[in-house]
C-alpha cells in the first residue's frame, strides 16, 4: 500500500513521515523546495504474524509493508505548482492530509494564521480543482476528436461527464458511487481526489488530550467522515519514532497517548482502503500480504505469483483463531477445522492459506 503526505507548506510533513517511518529527513521553518520526494518503507506491524513466526521459526519472516512519501507543500490557487506535487502522488491508494493546527510564532504559516478548518477546506478545494481540470481536459480532447470524426469512447464521456457534475458540486470523488465497471474504466484516469483520504489534525502538545471538538468540526464543516480525521501532534510523535521500541510504549503512557501516530494511520488506512491480511506459513518463511476485501482465493493467490493463480487447484485455508487454539496444523487438521475452498472463495482477514496448485 502506497499512502502520500500532503498539505500545505510547513504545516508538519516532513515532521509525520519521520514518525511514521521512523526516518530522519530534514525539517525546517523554511518551505522546502526539494526535487524529490521522500521515500519511507515501514512494516505493518502484526501480532499473528509475530506468533506465527515464533511457532514455526522460518528462514524469513515479512509483514506487509506501507510505503510512504512525503513532498512539497501545496499552495492555495497555484494550480500550476499543486499539478506539479498532485503528478507524483497519482499513483498513491491513499492520501495523509496533514492540517497545521499547532501554534509556533517561529513557523510562518503560508497565511499567517492558523486555522485548521478554512486549511482543511482549502487544501479539498485543490483537490477538486486538479481533478476538475482534469476532466476538462479529457472532454475537450475528446469533443477535438469527434470533430475530426473520430467516435468518443462512449463509456469513458459518460464517467467524465459525471465527474464533472460531480466536482462543480465541489463533491469530491471519493463520495461518489461508481459501480464496477466505471471503476474498472477509470483507474487510468488517476483522479486525486477519488483517493481516499486521512485527515491529520498536528496538534500543539499541550492540546493533545482534548481534540475531539476541532475534530467533529472539521468532519461538519467539510462534511468530511469523521472516522477519518486524527489528531497527533507531529513533534512529539516523531521524537517515539525515534525510541526504542520498550521505551516507546511507556512514554506513550505517560503522554496519555492511546495509540502512536503510526498504528494509527495504518489501521485507518486499513478500514478506508478495505484492505485485509492473510498468511502464509513454512519453515521458508512465515508472511502476511494484503489484499481488498472481497477478493477471491484465486486472486490472493495472484498476488503471491501469477504461477499459483494460473495453476491453482484448490485452497487449504484454517483460520488463525482456529490454528492458534489447536496449537498446530496436524491438531486443525483432526479437528476438522482445516477446508479445502474452491477459486472464488472470499478471504477472510486472517486466513493461513496453503495454495495446491498445479504449473
Ligand atoms: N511546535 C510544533 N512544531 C512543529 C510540529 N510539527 C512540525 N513542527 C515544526 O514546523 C516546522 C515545519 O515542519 P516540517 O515537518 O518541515 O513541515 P513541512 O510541512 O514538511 O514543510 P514543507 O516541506 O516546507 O512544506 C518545523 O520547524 C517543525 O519542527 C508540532 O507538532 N509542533
Ligand atoms: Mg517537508
Amino acid at each position: 500500500m502506497k499512502i502520500a503526505i500532503t498539505g500545505l507548506s510547513n504545516s508538519g510533513k516532513t515532521t509525520v513521515f519521520n514518525a511514521l517511518t521512523g526516518k530522519d529527513a530534514q525539517t525546517s521553518i523554511y518551505p522546502s523546495s526539494m526535487e524529490e520526494p521522500h521515500v519511507g518503507s515501514v512494516r505493518v506491524n502484526d501480532k499473528r504474524v509475530e506468533t506465527l513466526s515464533g511457532m514455526y521459526k522460518p528462514k524469513k519472516t515479512t509483514y506487509a509493508a506501507i510505503v510512504y512519501t512525503d513532498f512539497q507543500g501545496l499552495t492555495k490557487g497555484d494550480a500550476a505548482h499543486n499539478r506539479k506535487v498532485f503528478e507524483f502522488i497519482r499513483d498513491a491508494d491513499a492520501i495523509v492530509e496533514v492540517v497545521r493546527a499547532f501554534k509556533d510564532d517561529a513557523v510562518v504559516h503560508p497565511d499567517n494564521s492558523i486555522d485548521p478548518v478554512r486549511d482543511a477546506s482549502n487544501l479539498e478545494s485543490e483537490l477538486l480543482l486538479y481533478d476538475l481540470e482534469l476532466v476538462e481536459k479529457r472532454l475537450g480532447r475528446m469533443a477535438e476528436a469527434a470533430k475530426r470524426g473520430k467516435r468518443p469512447d462512449e463509456m469513458e464521456k459518460k464517467i467524465l461527464e459525471k465527474c464533472k457534475e460531480t466536482l462543480y458540486k465541489e463533491i469530491p470523488l471519493r463520495k461518489t458511487l461508481f459501480t464496477a465497471e466505471e471503476q474498472k474504466a477509470m483507474v487510468h484516469l488517476q483522479f486525486i481526489s477519488i483517493k481516499p483520504k486521512i485527515i491529520v489534525i498536528n496538534v500543539s502538545e499541550e492540546a493533545i488530550g482534548n481534540t475531539q471538538p476541532l475534530i467533529e468540526e472539521i468532519a461538519a464543516r467539510l462534511h468530511f467522515d469523521k472516522n477519518a480525521v486524527i489528531s497527533l501532534s507531529g513533534k512529539i510523535e516523531m521524537e517515539i519514532a525515534q525510541l526504542p521500541p520498550g521505551e516507546a510504549e511507556s512514554f506513550l503512557k505517560d503522554m496519555g497517548i492511546e495509540q502512536s501516530a503510526l498504528d494509527k494511520v495504518v489501521n485507518k488506512g486499513y478500514e478506508l482502503l478495505g484492505l485485509l491480511t492473510f498468511l502464509t506459513v513454512g519453515e521458508d518463511e512465515v508472511r502476511a500480504w494484503t489484499i481488498t476485501k472481497g477478493m477471491t482465493a484465486l486472486e490472493a493467490a495472484g498476488k503471491i505469483h501469477s504461477d499459483i493463480e494460473r495453476g491453482f487447484i484448490r485452497a487449504e485455508v484454517v483460520a488463525y483463531g482456529d490454528f492458534i487454539a489447536s496449537g498446530t496444523m496436524a491438531g486443525v487438521k483432526k479437528s476438522g477445522l482445516a477446508r479445502l475452498e474452491g477459486k472464488n472463495y472470499i478471504v477472510a482477514d486472517g486466513d493461513i492459506i496453503n495454495f495446491r496448485f498445479n504449473v
